[in-house]
């Protein structure tokens, strides 16, 4: 039972985030996503349209999301790691390098992310739209 975990905001659901879930549940068994707090979002000076609640049922309907847990604070990591067994840490490559210090507690593996889409370019999309309407 190969048990993979990743990290995020997934605020406005779109397929980047699809494709990163799908990936990362088809390198193992089972997936964990550490879903950040409303109070963590601000720490990463990002503020999600849905709440933490809205976003952690949404995550919950994914058919590649096993477990959601709340992603609180920067340090967690490596006590997630170990309190749920996993054996492979994934997140898209715009993280390359930076969660290098897990490796000595499990795989570490960055995936290419899905071109053209994020959470930003949605609201920048949107807010266009708006201008040219109105
Ligand atoms: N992602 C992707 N392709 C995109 C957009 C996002 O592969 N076009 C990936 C990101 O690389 C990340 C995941 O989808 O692995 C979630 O993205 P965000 O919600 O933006 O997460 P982020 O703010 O990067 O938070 O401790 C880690 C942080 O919580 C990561």
């Amino acid at each position: 039972m190969k048990r993979i975990i990743t990290y995020g905001t997934y605020d406005l659901l779109h397929v980047g985030h699809i494709n990163l879930l799908r990936r990362a549940r088809e390198l193992g068994d089972y997936l964990v996503v550490g879903l950040s707090t409303d109070e963590f979002n601000t720490l990463k000076h990002k503020t999600s349209y849905h709440s933490y609640e809205d976003r952690k049922q949404i995550l919950e309907s994914i058919r590649y999301v096993d477990q959601v847990i709340p992603e609180c604070n920067w340090e967690q990591k490596i006590e997630d790691i170990k309190k749920w067994k996993i054996d492979t840490f994934v997140m898209g490559d715009d993280w390359k390098g930076k969660f290098d210090f897990l490796k000595e507690y499990c795989e570490v593996i960055y995936l290419p992310r899905t071109e053209n889409i994020s959470t930003t370019k949605i609201k920048e999309d949107l807010a266009k739209r708006d201008n040219i309407e109105s």
